[in-house]
């Protein structure tokens, strides 16, 4: 069917931040993805369907055309950029800052700075525009643990309250980012379903940031 239109996202907080919003479209999902083992579910629009990927998939999913639409956060978009994919609409859901972060008390270090992170790419692009040169480490979770451990000065990561961070006797320490959730659309989606995208983005629009 050529008007099927497919959205991919993922669970947690971008689903239930995303859920008003394919609300304000007439789009509600009839399974819950908290509590249905579904990976794809229908929707009140027999023709529209939502794909429940990993975060970091659902550039992925657009990029090769499987999904028509996805939301992403902006760091999943900086750290790993997709081809074939537009950035339509920041959907100010799923906010925080990507930050540098490290031990409240700072100890001294006579090497060079070892950063922890997941975001290695954006790291490494903004330790470069600062001229300073520092170690990376990747890490796939749980970043705030590498300080405390002696595994790294420092980590670059996301603060959204900042209580992960005093959990762990870390704070902020430097700003390298704003990160909010973006509607992302395959190139050839946009152009064969325009019409049907540009409806829900209007929709989408009339509750943005409310
Ligand atoms: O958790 P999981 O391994 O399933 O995947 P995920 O962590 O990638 O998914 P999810 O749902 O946690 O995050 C999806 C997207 O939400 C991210 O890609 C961001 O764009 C956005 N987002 C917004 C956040 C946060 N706020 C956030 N606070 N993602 C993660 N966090 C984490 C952060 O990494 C840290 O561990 O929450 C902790 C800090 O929170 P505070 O409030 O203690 O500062
Ligand atoms: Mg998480």
């Amino acid at each position: 069917m050529s008007n099927q239109l497919t959205i991919a996202l993922s669970k947690g907080r971008i689903f239930k931040d995303t859920l008003p919003l394919l609300k304000a479209a007439g789009i509600e999902p009839l399974d819950d993805p908290d509590t249905s083992r579904k990976l794809i579910l229908e929707t009140t629009q027999p023709n529209v369907r939502l794909l429940v990927v990993r975060t970091t998939d659902a550039p992925t999913y657009v990029s090769y055309g499987a999904a028509d639409l996805g939301v992403a956060g902006k760091d999943v978009l900086m750290e790993a950029p997709s081809d074939n994919l537009y950035e339509l609409l920041d959907l100010q859901i799923a906010k925080c800052r990507l930050m540098v972060a490290g031990p409240v008390e700072e100890r001294p270090h006579g090497h060079r700075l070892k950063i922890a992170t997941k975001y290695v790419n954006s790291a490494r692009a903004y330790y470069a525009a600062q001229g300073q040169q520092v170690d990376l480490i990747k890490l796939y979770g749980s970043m705030e643990l590498a300080p405390l451990i002696g595994l790294a000065d420092r980590i670059v990561d996301l603060v959204d309250t900042g209580n992960t961070l005093k959990a762990n006797h870390l704070k902020p320490l430097e700003h390298i980012a704003d990160i909010s959730s973006r509607l992302i659309v395959n190139q050839h989606a946009y152009k064969t379903k325009y019409a049907q995208i540009q409806q829900i983005i209007e929709k989408f629009n009339t509750v943005i940031g409310k």
